[in-house]
């Protein structure tokens, strides 16, 4: 089976905590400290590779984690960093946050690879807090816990062009006529039930990559038939060829425009997409019914083709478009993704405002302050350990968190919530 879409559970290894440790020898009055770092998390990077085809491996396997980095000891020593979790996915893999629905990463190419997870830091040991005028430290750093969220995968084949059209249209008829492929073919609709990919050589310089959709129907954009799943994949074909039976001459242009709706109904994009119309089993029309069937395209101002994949008429001249109009998109996309890069503005320059640095909101009387910095300082400390506390407590003044809240107007007693930990607040 094709599986083209799967949904999975991250979990990047936390990283190891900072260890407290003091020298401790004889004849040495004051140890210095010498507590170890904790090592990094192991962190969830996926590459893409033509090696594999499908996401087939997700349906059974829905969790994947990274080891954990090791915690710092004694005499200096630093935890080892987590080992890292690779995992191969076909080229063409776009990977989703499942929550947001934001796109992470697409992997285009074979050989791309993402580190979607990261895994936690190691946290510092004490040996790293020494100060000339401190006595020996006495708090170290946890080690911040590594990416957990859900991810979607999806499959999206990345073809010059797709060849779609009704079950039944001779849509792998004709990839098994132009390209390499060898689909199943029969004449019962939805005989493909899943892409196929075929590569064809024009001439020695000039291939085209052709996808083989299954069969659309009406209803498609609302998931009948094989629906959505496939149209999917039409997304990212640079050029539609959609193929009309000429088993029903009296009823061409009424099915090439039921699926012509659907493509519009699924997205704009695809309604956007160059479309070139064929008109497939031209061996089995008479002349009278070919005049007739150019007649209602004209009277619709549409340019099409007819081909018979059984006798190869036609076959070339349509071959050549699909060349010329793959190119031009080629060209097109080309200019665009220049204009994105010229219009491009690196985000160092933007000046991060202080007061943009955490955000205070009040809710049922508590004060709730977030932030990716605060929760870094909350994550990092030992609650237990009084010195870590108040080492948080001078980060967090530092970045003007107090001075905000006063100004926000928090009294003594209230209570405050810093990245899910709550205080009384008291001057
Ligand atoms: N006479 C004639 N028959 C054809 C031609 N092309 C395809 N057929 C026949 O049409 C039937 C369907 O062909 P397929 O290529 O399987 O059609 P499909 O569009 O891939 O169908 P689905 O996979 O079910 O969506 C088969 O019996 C083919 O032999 C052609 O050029 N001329
Ligand atoms: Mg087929």
């Amino acid at each position: 089976m094709f599986l083209d879409y799967s949904k999975i559970y991250l979990q990047a290894g936390k990283g190891g905590n900072g260890c407290i440790s003091i020298l401790r020898e004889k004849y040495v009055e004051k140890g210095g400290p010498n507590g170890g770092d904790g090592g990094n998390g192991g962190s969830i990077v996926f590459y893409a590779t033509s090696k594999v085809s499908t996401l087939i491996k997700f349906r059974g396997r829905k969790h994947f984690k990274s080891s954990p980095g090791v915690n710092g000891r004694g005499s200096s020593q630093h935890g080892k960093r987590g080992i890292d979790l690779r995992i191969d996915v076909p080229v063409g893999t776009v990977i989703k946050n499942a929550e947001t629905g934001k796109i992470i990463v697409d992997l285009d190419q074979d050989g791309k690879e993402f580190i979607v997870a990261h895994g936690g830091k190691g946290g510092r040991g004490n040996a790293r807090f020494a100060k000339y005028n401190e006595s020996v430290p006495l708090y170290a750093e946890k080690g911040t816990a590594g990416d957990t969220f859900w991810v979607e995968l999806e499959l999206k084949l990345l073809s010059d062009a797709a060849i779609i059209g009704y079950p039944n249209a001779g849509k792998s008829t004709l990839i098994s006529v132009v390209s390499n492929a060898k689909p199943k073919i029969a004449d019962y609709p939805f005989t493909t039930i899943s892409p196929n990919l075929g590569v064809c050589s024009l001439d020695l310089r000039r291939s085209i990559v052709f996808s083989d959709i299954p069969g659309l129907i009406e209803g498609a954009s609302e998931n009948c038939g094989l629906g959505h799943r496939f149209l999917r994949h039409i997304e990212r074909s640079k050029v539609l060829l959609h193929l009309v039976s000429g088993e029903e001459p009296e009823k061409i242009i009424e099915n090439y425009k039921i699926i012509r709706n659907e493509l519009v109904k699924y997205s704009t994009l695809l309604a956007d997409r160059t479309e070139i119309i064929v008109v497939s089993k031209a061996d089995i029309l008479n002349d009278k019914q070919k005049d007739d069937i150019t007649k209602m395209f004209e009277k619709e101002k549409l340019e099409f083709f007819f081909i018979s994949a059984a006798t190869n008429y036609g076959i070339k001249e349509l071959l050549e478009k699909v060349w010329e109009e793959v190119e031009k998109e080629k060209t097109r996309l080309q200019i665009q993704k220049e204009k994105i890069e010229r219009e491009y503005i690196p985000e160092f320059t933007i000046k991060l405002n202080e007061d943009k640095i955490f955000n205070i909101k009040k809710e049922n009387g508590i004060y709730y302050v977030t932030g990716k910095k605060i929760s870094d300082i909350i994550e990092k400390t030992s609650m237990g350990n009084e010195r870590a506390l108040e080492k948080m407590q001078d980060k967090l003044e530092n970045i003007g968190v107090f001075k905000a809240l006063k100004e926000y107007g928090v009294k003594e007693g209230d209570e405050i919530d810093i990245s899910g930990i709550r205080f009384e607040y008291s001057e």
